[in-house]
């Protein structure tokens, strides 16, 4: 039976091979399409046949060719992304069909139109609030019109079949990605953050959704047997983080190794890089453009105002991860993550009576010194 750190290890070892399955796909004439937010309803993409791809944005050796057009007092994340797009050094960004982005934060939407000028674009109209009636309306018909658009570029006929059999993929993924999250729940946790990022990682640049389910669900497996059996890779004295705030990836995974290396363990990732999107999953009895629409709604976004969803969810991961502690990680110039950062401070200290610490970083690897400090000593204090 494979070990549980040979499953880690093959994972770090073959990162790339969603490139390579993307380009096969590609060659024997599959339709990509690039998605950067996880507003995008991949359901809708994969009911016209597309393969929706995550496009690049976690490195910083792009950004220098971006602020030639950008302003530099931007956040990384988008800055990381045209510089991409632009020098085509995404592989997924150059197979794309066709690109999707939604009217989130304002540097995102304003960048997207410059994107439209090297790939098509389809933007989606994101409501700035999502709480009324008419909110959902909105969002619904923005998801009518991208599955109209899809079918005119791909020439297909999107049928509600179609829709169910992908809403059903979609929330297996989901469900098996969350019990694969579970096994940090137990105590001590049966692995480290570093490890549950790297399966999150794993599955969103896996594109037969078949294999990467029955992948996980063997993972998931192999993990807990081993538990059962008695081993323990994580010490139970390692304090337990729950990390919030902007996505993570690439560059900013430092936040993860230090805190990891300063003698913490990642517990859980209330962002859309970890379990944010996965938590709620598409109502299968409903119709289904009104459950995509539904479902996507409420994904709990800083972009969105009010976003009391995230306080929501915040507190239900701190019990159902038995956190010790909560980083806030923000990216330089994401003025929707810092303002909201002072309510994830007053749930955190206030109602859930824990620690709580904010970090602001960018792709850079400059402030790894403040942030060994500043985690170190937020560690030693738990
Ligand atoms: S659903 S979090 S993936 S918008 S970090 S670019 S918000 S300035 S990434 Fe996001 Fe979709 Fe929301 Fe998630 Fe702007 Fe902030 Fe940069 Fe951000």
């Amino acid at each position: 039976m494979i070990k549980v750190e040979d499953i880690f290890e093959n994972l770090r070892e073959n990162s790339k091979n969603g490139v390579i399955e993307i380009k096969n796909a590609k060659e024997n004439g599959a339709k990509v399409v690039g998605t950067y937010c996880v507003f995008t309803p991949w359901e809708v993409i994969a009911a016209a046949g597309g393969i929706p791809a995550t496009l690049c944005s976690t490195n910083e050796s792009t950004i220098p060719d971006a602020e030639k057009v950008l302003p530099r007092n931007l956040c990384p994340l988008i800055k990381s992304s045209y510089g991409f797009a632009i020098t085509d050094k995404c592989p997924y960004f150059s197979f794309s069909d066709l690109v999707i982005g939604e009217t989130t934060c304002d540097g995102k939407k304003k960048m997207y139109e410059y994107l439209g000028r090297i790939k098509p674009m389809h933007i989606m109209q994101l409501p700035q609030t999502i709480e009324r009636e008419e909110d959902f309306e909105m969002w619904r018909r923005e998801v009518v019109c991208l599955k109209e658009r899809l079918e005119k570029e791909f020439g297909v006929t999107i049928t509600d079949e179609k829709l169910r059999e992908q809403i059903k993929i979609r929330n297996e993924e989901r469900n098996a990605l969350k019990d694969f999250a579970s096994l940090s729940k137990l105590t001590p946790p049966a692995i480290y953050g570093e490890e549950l990022q790297l399966v999150f990682n794993h599955a969103k640049t896996g594109f037969d959704k078949e294999r990467v389910i029955k992948e996980l669900k063997e993972m998931t497996q192999t993990v807990k047997e081993a538990y059962e059996n008695g081993e323990r890779r994580v010490s139970g004295d390692r304090p337990r983080i729950l990390i919030t705030g902007c996505p993570m990836g690439g560059a900013v995974e430092k936040v993860i190794k230090i805190i990891e290396e300063e003698g913490g363990v990642v517990v859980c990732y209330e962002n859309c890089s970890g379990i944010k999107e996965k938590q709620e999953l598409i109502d299968e009895g409903k119709d289904p453009i009104d459950a995509i629409a539904e479902k996507y709604l409420k994904v709990p976004c800083s972009c969105t105002s009010p976003n009391k969803n995230r306080m929501d969810l915040l507190e239900t991961l701190i019990d159902e991860y038995k956190a010790d502690g909560v980083i806030d990680v923000i990216l330089q110039a994401c003025h929707t993550y810092n303002v909201e950062s002072f309510s994830v401070k007053e749930v955190v200290k206030g109602n859930k009576k824990i620690p709580y610490m904010n970090i602001e970083t960018d792709y850079s690897q400059n402030d790894l010194g403040q942030l060994k400090t500043r985690i170190s000593a937020f560690i030693e204090m738990m």
